[in-house]
């Protein structure tokens, strides 16, 4: 197959694979090349070799394969036996050879001259930011220094960094853009199972009856694992898919059964389900007993209140379907039929993403959704299991397992405990007290403390915050007057269009460029506690370096060679696994050779021997929770399951009652606006702008309306309209489906529409910055920002 660079034979490649999808019985998804197919940059062209990696997109984390000839990748195949997506892969995966091998590569650092650039060597460069770190650091002390990194590095590269900041130069100013991403999902797993990362797997996808879709736009974020989905739904016809989003989505379109709420309702229509449940008696009370306890914990980490079942019946009454249908503006016996549906089933399982976790509420709509898991019982059983989709390939890996937010240490670890530092500092060589117990900034406030000045050197690597912050008027001056390096593969260049502006580059002192995932190796840590090596498979253009070589070698020049001494991703990642040796996230046993003989091995996984644990908290799965019973530390009852995040072996379910959103519409302002994604772009667009077909598919942001919306203010499809927020405007124009009816069977392919009231704007596009309308108010416990929901108007121009 060819891949294809005009808009018509991009018309018959996603004809293509969508006839190929609907063989698979997909229906009408399309998006994904089918196991088996091989696309080629040029028709004709045999590779030399293949070499194996993993997608550095999603948090799917899809096994690939490259051909490789005369050192550029010019095929793509799904690698066949892996276990995540078994030869799927999707759009963004295939793209890759225009990005890698993109004309307009970061191929030289750069050093800022007041309103140019000035091409510099890499030894003046790296002297510049070494130098520049120390001062700051001697001056101003480590807490006036600060770096910023994406999701999308490999685990050996933010283990690296940590050591750098944390361990060498004592600042934990070391965030992640997983925050406004993962954080919620995070203290959800915290609070309701007391440690973090999910007890399932995508595997249960394939046992499951009942899937329950909230906030989340699979077809177009995770379409690999949708089409997991839809093939399970394709062989039972029993099997049902509910969606309850505020938008009709591609994945919507898919469903039996779609809920539109208004945004920022959710907790009570899940309460309500649980309301159902509760009253037609589909709870497992023996597992409830068993390893349950139900708190009252309004508060935000404050204390917590046990109480008994009757409590949880009495506090779910106020949420009976009629009682909250005029509030989440769904009928009542939809609910039902939801909670019916997911009742039962035999198995049942849930998904999520952004829809719950960009939220004020984020932490207790996680909270929620598991405790309509634990009340039916429908966990740690093959089919049954809550799963949070994580957004980028290593959110879980490098961020939240290698410990990169300023919270965190390496392998579950905290900043605030004593021991935990001093194992850390014991790994690293370093001098007992080198680590601060004082946690850094979390995002948002790092954000802020650089725009009050107080943060004086600014490193972000791997992230464009001048576009995927929210509310960006306040902190796009902060990052223009700090000292800021930005490493990424893409440069500042002022002459482009906006399409192609790197927001955050164009306001950098020194810019690195670096290498690119396939031109230096490493590994990811998926959704599903699953690690996966990515093999080097091509070189990196000339003089690049793996952005841990960059780090490292800045470390070295600042005078700490001796904890810089690496000569591969291989001896970091070596390093690390003794960082989690003996924790509940235990990676000794998982390897580079294992990795790539097994396509990924996931965790707990303490010996070389073991072969990884696919569930969680199951005797008979999780090595972790084996351990623990041979050492005599827990006792597990007959149906060996045992929660031993928290010390009573139970996992909580949390009373969470129904809050507002920090901004609901009023006159001035009367609809919602929500902001995400569309399946041909990758966040910030720097990549994915920069592939023919997918920038001519969707060449600019636009403004989604429902058509009774649209009608009201007079505006047609295609109309350039201007969005209004308290926070600025935007001029844009409006997509405007013709649909007179909202009812999944309705709706085609791609197009996507909002429930009335509600308009959609995704943030892929640098000319069109969404984020100056978005607000920055953040979940109180786990501080990421509520993107999903603001107040708007919508005028025509
Ligand atoms: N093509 C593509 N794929 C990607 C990415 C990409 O940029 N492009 N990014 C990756 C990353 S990092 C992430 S985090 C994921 C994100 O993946 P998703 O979360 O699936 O995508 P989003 O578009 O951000 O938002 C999901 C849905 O939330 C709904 N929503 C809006 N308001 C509410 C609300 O109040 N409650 C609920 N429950 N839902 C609401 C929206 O209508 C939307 O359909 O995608 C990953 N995959
Ligand atoms: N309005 C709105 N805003 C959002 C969201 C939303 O739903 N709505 N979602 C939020 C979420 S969930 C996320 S995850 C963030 C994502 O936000 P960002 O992380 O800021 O966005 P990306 O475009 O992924 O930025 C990655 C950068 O790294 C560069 N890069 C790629 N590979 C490499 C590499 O190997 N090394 C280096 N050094 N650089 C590399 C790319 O060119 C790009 O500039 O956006 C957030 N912002
Ligand atoms: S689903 Fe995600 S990981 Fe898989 S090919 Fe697509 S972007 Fe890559
Ligand atoms: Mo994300």
């Amino acid at each position: 197959m060819k891949l294809p660079e005009d808009p018509i034979s991009r018309r018959s490649f996603l004809k293509l694979i969508g006839v190929s999808s609907a063989a698979l019985g997909l229906g009408n998804l399309v998006g994904c090349l089918p196991e088996g197919e091989t696309f080629y940059l040029e028709e004709g062209l045999t590779p030399d070799h293949w070499k194996r990696a993993v997608c550095r997109y999603c948090g799917t984390g899809c096994g690939m394969e490259l051909g490789i000839k005369g050192g550029k990748i010019i095929a793509i195949r799904g690698w066949r036996d892996y276990p995540v997506n078994k030869g799927v892969l999707c759009l963004k995966g295939l793209s890759l050879m225009y990005v890698v091998h993109s004309k307009e590569r970061a191929v030289h650092p750069l050093i800022r001259n007041g309103n140019h650039y000035t091409r510099a060597s890499w030894d003046e460069s790296l002297g510049l930011v070494s130098e520049r770190l120390k001062d700051t650091v001697s001056k101003y002390g480590p807490e006036a220094i600060a770096l910023y990194l994406g999701a999308q590095l490999f685990t050996e590269e933010f283990f690296v960094a940590n050591k750098l900041f944390k361990g060498v130069l004592g600042s934990n100013n070391v965030e992640s853009n997983a925050r406004l991403c993962m954080a919620s999902a995070v203290t959800g797993f915290l609070t309701t199972f007391g440690l973090d990362e999910p007890p399932g797997n995508y595997a249960d996808i394939d046992h499951s009856d009942c899937f329950f879709l909230i906030g989340t736009n699979l077809a177009e974020q995770h379409p690999v694992i949708f089409a997991r989905i839809l093939k399970r739904r394709a062989a039972n016809k029993d099997v049902k898919i509910i969606v309850a989003d505020p938008r009709m989505t591609p994945t919507a379109a898919h469903a039996d059964l779609w809920l539109p709420f208004y945004p920022g309702t959710d907790i009570a229509l899940m309460n309500a389900m649980g309301h159902v449940l509760m009253a037609e008696d589909y709870v497992d009370r023996s597992f409830v007993d068993a390893h349950v306890r139900i708190i009252e914990g309004g508060s935000v980490w404050g204390p917590e209140k046990e109480v008994d079942f009757q409590a949880f019946r009495e506090f779910l009454n106020d949420y009976a379907p009629e009682k909250i249908a005029e509030q989440t503006g769904v009928r009542p016996e939809d609910i039902r039929r939801a909670a019916h549906m997911f009742g039962r089933a035999r198995t049942t399982m849930s998904l999520w993403t952004m829809g719950l976790n960009q939220r004020l509420w984020g932490t207790w709509a996680n909270n929620v959704v598991y405790n309509l898991h634990l009340l039916t019982g429908k966990i740690c059983k093959p089919g049954s299991t809550a799963l949070s989709m994580t957004g980028q390939p290593n959110a879980c890996g490098g961020v939240r397992e290698a410990g990169s937010l300023s919270h965190i240490l390496p392998a579950h670890r905290a900043v605030k405990n004593a021991h935990h530092r001093a194992e850390m500092e014991a790994l690293w060589g370093l001098e007992r007290g080198s680590i601060s117990p004082k946690p850094g900034f979390h995002t948002m406030s790092m954000f802020n403390e650089v725009q009050k000045g107080n943060i004086k050197f600014l490193w972000v690597a791997c992230s464009n915050p001048a576009q995927t912050l929210p509310n960006l008027h306040k902190y796009l001056q902060g990052m223009a007057d700090v000292f800021m390096v930005v490493q990424d593969i893409f440069p500042p260049t002022q002459t482009q269009p906006d399409a192609f502006a790197h927001r955050t580059a164009e306001l950098a002192d020194v810019f690195l460029p670096s290498a690119f995932w396939v031109e230096k190796g490493g590994v990811f840590g998926n959704t599903e506690r699953r690690s996966s090596l990515s093999e080097k498979a091509v070189d990196p253009p000339k003089g690049l370096l793996a952005d841990w070589e960059i780090f490292a070698e800045v470390g070295k020049r600042m005078g700490y060679a001796e904890h810089f001494q690496y000569t591969s991703s291989h001896q970091i990642w070596d390093e690390y696994r003794l960082a989690t040796r003996g924790t509940d996230m235990d990676l000794y046993g998982v390897t580079y050779e294992k990795m790539l003989d097994r396509g990924g091995v996931q965790w707990p996984c303490p010996s070389v021997e073991s072969p990884g644990s696919p569930r969680r908290y199951v005797l008979e799965e999780d090595l972790h929770l084996q351990r623990l019973v041979r050492n005599g530390k827990v006792r597990v009852g007959n149906d060996g399951v045992y929660f031993y995040g928290h010390p009573d072996g139970k996992a909580k379910i949390f009373l969470r009652p129904q809050r507002p959103p920090h901004e609901v519409p009023d006159a001035e302002f009367p609809l919602y606006l929500t902001t995400g994604r569309v399946i041909h772009h990758w966040h910030s667009g720097t990549m994915t702008m920069r592939v023919p077909w997918l920038e001519k598919a969707v060449p600019s942001a636009f403004v989604e309306l429902n058509p009774t919306d649209a009608e009201t203010r007079g505006i047609t499809d295609g109309d350039m309209v201007v969005v209004v927020t308290r926070r600025g405007r935007l001029t844009l124009h409006a997509r405007v489906p013709k649909l007179s009816h909202l009812e999944p069977a309705g709706l085609e392919g791609r197009i996507s529409v909002p429930r009335p009231g509600v308009v959609f704007i995704p943030f892929f596009d640098p000319g069109k910055l969404v984020n100056f309308l978005t607000v920055d108010a953040v979940d109180r416990m786990s501080k990421e920002p509520e993107y999903k929901i603001c107040a708007c108007r919508v005028e025509r121009v």
